[in-house]
């Protein structure tokens, strides 16, 4: 169902999304690109009539960006949307439904498959290869799928075809015998897809259905490996859009959902009619999310979310639409709190119904700011005009994202398993893509920042480590400037343009230069909430929204008892550095998806585009290091312990091993790796051959902190 509605999305969907704002490639550009395009394909040895056969693209000869985007596109044109590029895979979004791509019968050919790896490229390969491998050859090993990619490319629409294919082949419910309470638990981890969507994604310029937040789920499989639930983090999400969204773009889907969803009944419950004009629901034509309430609703039953606790999230999201039309203006005495436009009034009394809390105190705590002089006493001071629409956004943003978080909590409770019954996890990490806007700000920095992540680590673990630059922390904003100016002169990858009228700074990330505006951002970065707005929130007799703020410390921004200024760079930056150690832990496998065009046109290639993503993506690289062959990876220690005896070093015979290993010494265990390597080289090649530089560095590879191995090697 999931797949149905989103191919229906995908289909008619992308002619709407116009534009998103295009890389500059001028003609000039584009015209020795396409020179050098037919320059290189003459020398292209390989059959062009054959190129869409080419499977993987490390057996194209030669690799260069030109050969592989001719390929690429030869079998994007006999719609063949998967290829392997050693080893990852690229996954070209077709933007229209492909029949019995992902159909059942499909799914059981590549998990029957005896070897997965010869069957054609798909996205059902790698999900296969992870599922085998999580039981591991001599212990079970977590495994981790990332795919990623720039905003539409493809990457939810995969992470969706990946939980579908465990919920099939895992499927442990004929065990759990629970089906008539409780809806399998196959179909409650698949069905935190539609309710995260509904409250998380967004029809933005780039993709109408945008992640606007990052989501890991660890599949839980038990010892026979069956899927016994599931547990998401989300990181970062964009809460800004609920009170303001860029030009063109939209809110989250649930709000749409509600206005065309909801029954009469509940639109009058709502305050929702159908005349009324929401100033936070721009461009409300019509478009396929919106249609999908039902679905959100079922959804949201089946994870346990009953009538009731919908009831009180609906009654909030309506409250925030009723507060997103309402407007100050400046009072006669100016030592009064600003007033409110006439129309206004009545959207504040709506408001404060919905929101359940009295209304006297929602206008003041919007308009007043209450300064603590003493213990016992307070003094107010009435807030500017700009500062009453910031108090309004953001009572908005602090509710919508305390109920997104609730929600990911709920759906957590719903889904993970007791942790007696699974063992080993296969994780899917899906993202928010690389964005460029015409303005950029914190999401964007934290977004690209993300990737940059991503990127860093498929880096580290298939090419080699890279460093990058660095967000740093600063209390203001002529403090921030002032290290930005000081981290900008010794770092190659950015750059200050301090004379234009918006002071911004250009970072060049690997998918491409983005010039980020500092207006606003430290202030973004502080996320202030006025205590006076979380008193306000913890007296609503709404449950639902009294809960959310029962153990917020209205002072400090966290819990009660943990009062610490956390910023939100350096709240997510804590959470990337977990995921990645996370990632680090487990085995990777990366799936590339490619945006053949951004204007989400069903099969249109254009190569310009194309070729750009797969420079980011160090695709090119990517394949010479899989064509050189060295599959297997391990660490250093875990090499060492592994095959130390083969060497007869008695630093490594177990027991000594820990000591010596304890140490962590990286000279000694580089040293005591080659002296594993010389050994094993010395019986695998030619006893009278000398163990040159080359023959070795044929079977093995020593990385940074790994060792690559062929296969042949390993054996
Ligand atoms: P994203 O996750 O990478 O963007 P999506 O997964 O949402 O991108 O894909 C965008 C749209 O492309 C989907 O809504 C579908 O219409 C279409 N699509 C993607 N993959 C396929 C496929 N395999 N077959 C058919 N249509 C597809 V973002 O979340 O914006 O970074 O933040
Ligand atoms: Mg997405």
């Amino acid at each position: 169902m999931n797949s149905e509605r989103s191919q229906r999305i995908g289909n008619g969907h992308g002619e709407k999304v116009k534009g998103g704002v295009r890389k500059k490639s001028g003609l000039a550009h584009r015209k020795s690109l396409n020179d050098s395009l037919e320059g290189e394909v003459k020398a292209f040895l390989l059959d062009e009539g054959q190129l869409h056969t080419y499977d993987d693209l490390t057996k194209v000869n030669p690799v260069t960006p030109t050969t592989v985007l001719k390929c690429l596109q030869a079998r994007y044109r006999a719609k063949v949307f998967y290829t392997h590029a050693g080893c990852t895979l690229v996954a070209l979004n077709p933007f229209q439904p492909v029949p019995d791509l992902y159909s059942l019968d499909v799914m059981k050919e590549y998990h029957c498959a005896p070897q997965p790896q010869e069957s054609k490229p798909h996205i059902f390969i790698v999900a296969e290869e992870a599922y085998r491998n999580v039981q591991g050859q001599v212990e079970p090993v977590n495994q981790s799928l990332v795919v990623s990619g720039e905003s539409g490319a493809g990457k939810t629409w995969t992470s969706r075809c990946l939980m579908k294919y465990y919920a099939t082949v895992a499927a442990s419910s004929s065990l759990m015998k629970s089906q008539d309470t409780v809806e399998r638990i196959e179909k409650r981890v698949l069905d935190s897809n539609p309710i995260m969507e509904a409250f998380g994604n967004a029809c933005t310029l780039r993709n109408s259905n945008s992640s606007r937040f990052g989501k890991y789920i660890q599949l839980q499989l038990n010892r026979s490996q069956l899927l016994v639930g599931a547990s998401v983090q989300t990181y970062l999400l964009e809460k800004t859009r609920v009170a303001g969204q860029p030009v063109n773009e939209r809110n989250f889907h649930i709000f749409y959902q509600m206005m065309t969803g909801g029954s009469d009944e509940q639109r009058r419950e709502w305050k929702m009619s159908h005349d009324q004009h929401f100033a936070w629901l721009p461009n409300a034509e019509k478009t396929l999310e919106e249609d999908c309430f039902d679905e959100t609703v079922e959804a949201m039953v089946h994870l346990g979310i009953n009538a009731e606790k919908q009831g009180h999230i609906f009654r909030i999201l309506a409250g925030l639409l009723q507060l997103g039309n309402v407007i100050f203006c400046s009072a006669m005495d100016e030592s009064q709190p600003c007033d409110l436009e006439e129309k206004s009034k009545d959207f504040m009394h709506r408001c404060a119904s919905l929101l359940c809390v009295p209304v006297e105190e929602l206008q003041t705590c919007l308009r007043v700011r209450t300064l603590r002089a003493g213990k016992q006493s307070a003094l107010f001071k009435p807030c500017s005009l700009a500062d009453c629409s910031v108090r309004r956004d953001c009572l908005a943003k602090v509710i919508y994202a305390q109920l997104f978080e609730w929600l990911v909590t709920f759906i957590n409770d719903s889904i993970c398993a007791d942790n007696s019954t699974w063992c080993n996890f296969i994780g899917l990490l899906d993202v928010y893509g690389f964005e460029c806007f015409q303005f950029n700000n914190l999401e964007q920095l934290c977004i690209n920042y993300a990737n940059e992540k991503l990127q860093q680590h498929f880096v580290a673990h298939y090419l080699k480590a890279q460093q990058e630059c660095l967000l740093n922390r600063a209390s203001d904003a002529k403090q921030f400037r002032v290290r930005l100016e000081k981290e900008l002169s010794d770092n190659g990858s950015m750059s200050w343009d301090k004379f234009s009228k918006q002071p911004h700074f250009t970072v060049a990330h690997y998918a491409g230069k983005v010039s980020y505006q500092i207006e606003g951002m430290m202030e973004k970065n502080k996320d202030p909430v006025p205590p006076e707005l979380i008193h306000l929130l913890q007296k609503s007799e709404n449950p639902l929204l009294h809960q959310l703020f029962a153990d917020r410390d209205p002072v400090g921004q966290g819990t009660r008892g943990l009062r610490q200024v956390v910023t939100v760079v350096s709240k997510f930056k804590n959470s990337l550095e977990n995921l990645m150690k996370i990632l680090h832990s487990t085995t990777p496998h990366y799936t590339r998806c490619i945006k053949p065009n951004t204007d989400c046109r069903p099969l249109t290639f254009k190569k310009e585009e194309v070729i750009m993503q797969l420079e980011a993506c160090g695709i090119v690289e990517t394949i010479h290091i899989s064509a050189a062959g060295f599959p297997i990876r391990i660490p250093y220690t875990s090499f060492t312990q592994r095959y130390g005896l083969i060497s007869n070093l008695t630093l490594f015979r177990q027991g000594a091993g820990e000591q010596g290993l304890e140490a962590d010494n990286k000279e000694a265990l580089g040293s005591a790796v080659a002296d594993i390597l010389r050994v094993v080289l010395s019986h695998t090649l030619d006893a009278s051959r000398h163990i040159d530089n080359e023959a070795r560095s044929s079977l093995v590879h020593c990385g940074r902190t790994k060792v690559f191995l062929t296969n042949s090697m390993l054996e």
